[in-house]
C-alpha cells in the first residue's frame, strides 16, 4: 500500500510539471478586434515567458462573460484575468471615468498622459476591489455615428442611443436624446431592430459591427480615447511565483506599447473603410462642436465634483506631463 501511494504520489507530481494551469480571459469585443488580437499576443507572451506553466484561453464577444459582467468575474475568481473598459464601471468610483471626460485627452500622446497622470490611482483602486491592473491601451477617438446628417446638438434630441458607459448616457441626455445601454456584443441586432439609431463609438467598433448597414454618419468629434483595461484576481496573482509575476509585468509592458501603437495605426484605417462602404464621415460642424464642447463643460465639472480630491490630483498630474 506504501509503494502504491509513493507510485500515485509520483505520477502527480510529474503530471503536475507536465501540465499547464489554464487562465480562462473574458473579453468583451469581437475575435479579430485589435484588443482582442492584442490580448492573444499577450496570452503568447505568458506561454512563453512561463516556459508553458500558464496557458491564458481567451474568450472573446462576451462567449464567457458579458462585457457588464467581466469585471465582477475576475474580482471574485470566476475567471482569474480579463479585459474590460473600466468608465462603465464609474457607478462604482468617479475614478473609473478618467478616460471619459469629454475633450480633456483627445489625442493619442494626451491619453497617454492621462494614463500615467491616473494610474497611481486607478491601481490602488482596483487594489482595494481584489484586483491587480496590468496593461491598459485606448480605442481611437469617439464620434458620433447616425442615420440622418447631424448638423447642430439639437438635431439628437429624442434620437434613441446606444450607450456603453455613464458618461456616453449623460452626452446623451443632455443633448435631449435617449440613451439605453448596451455592449458592443448586441449593437448590430439592436441596430437592426431599431433598438437604438445612433451611438458614439470609433471606427474600430463601428468597422467591427458593420454599421454602414444600419447608418450613414460618422462625425469625427474626437471627443475622448476610453480605455479597455487587462486585470488579474489578486489571489490568483497572488498564486504566481515570483519569477512568474515578473513574466506578467514584462508582458504586460509590452502589450500596452503594442495595443496603443496599433490603436494609432488603425484609427484612420478604419475611417477610410467606413468611407469605403459608402459612409459620410466628417468632422463635427462649428455649431455641433460648440454644442458638444458646452455639454462637455457641465459633463467636466460634474465629474471633478464626484472625483473628490484624486480626480483633481489626477487632472493637475496630467497638466503637468
Ligand atoms: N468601442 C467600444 C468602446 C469604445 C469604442 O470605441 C464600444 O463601442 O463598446
Amino acid at each position: 500500500m506504501r509503494v502504491l501511494l509513493a507510485t500515485t504520489a509520483f505520477l502527480f507530481a510529474s503530471v503536475g510539471a507536465a501540465l499547464a494551469e489554464k487562465w480562462d480571459m473574458p473579453l468583451a469585443y469581437p475575435e479579430t478586434n485589435f484588443h482582442t488580437e492584442n490580448a492573444k499576443a499577450f496570452a503568447a507572451c505568458i506561454k512563453e515567458g512561463t516556459k508553458g506553466a500558464i496557458e491564458i484561453v481567451t474568450h472573446a464577444n462576451g462567449s464567457l462573460f458579458k462585457g457588464g459582467e467581466i469585471k465582477r468575474a475576475v474580482q471574485t475568481g470566476q475567471a482569474p484575468i480579463g479585459e474590460r473598459l473600466l468608465s462603465a464601471h464609474e457607478n462604482e468610483n468617479a475614478l473609473f471615468g478618467f478616460d471619459a471626460v469629454p475633450f480633456l485627452a483627445t489625442s493619442y500622446e494626451q491619453s497617454d498622459k492621462l494614463e500615467r497622470a491616473a494610474r497611481p490611482y486607478l491601481e490602488k483602486l482596483l487594489d482595494k476591489q481584489n484586483l491587480v491592473l496590468l496593461y491598459t491601451v485606448p480605442w481611437p477617438p469617439q464620434g458620433i455615428y447616425t442615420k440622418k446628417p447631424l448638423k447642430t446638438g439639437a438635431d439628437m434630441k429624442g434620437v434613441k442611443f446606444r450607450s456603453y458607459n455613464a458618461a456616453t448616457a449623460r452626452l446623451a441626455e443632455l443633448l435631449g436624446a435617449q440613451p439605453v445601454q448596451i455592449e458592443a456584443a448586441e449593437l448590430a441586432q439592436a441596430l437592426a431592430t431599431g433598438v437604438v439609431e445612433s451611438f458614439i463609438s470609433s471606427g474600430s467598433t463601428g468597422y467591427d459591427i458593420k454599421v454602414w448597414e444600419h447608418l450613414r454618419y460618422w462625425y469625427d468629434t474626437q471627443a475622448w480615447l476610453p480605455r479597455n483595461s487587462v486585470f488579474v484576481n489578486k489571489a490568483a496573482w497572488n498564486g504566481l511565483k515570483p519569477e512568474q509575476q515578473e513574466v506578467f509585468k514584462k508582458c504586460a509592458q509590452e502589450a500596452q506599447a503594442r495595443g496603443t501603437a496599433k490603436s494609432k495605426e488603425l484609427a484612420n484605417w478604419y475611417i477610410e473603410q467606413l468611407r469605403a462602404k459608402g459612409m459620410v464621415v466628417e468632422p463635427a460642424s462649428p455649431e455641433l462642436a460648440a454644442d458638444l464642447k458646452r455639454v462637455g463643460e457641465v459633463m467636466t465639472q460634474d465629474w471633478l465634483a464626484r472625483a473628490g480630491e484624486d480626480g483633481k490630483a489626477i487632472i493637475e498630474a496630467y497638466r503637468k506631463l
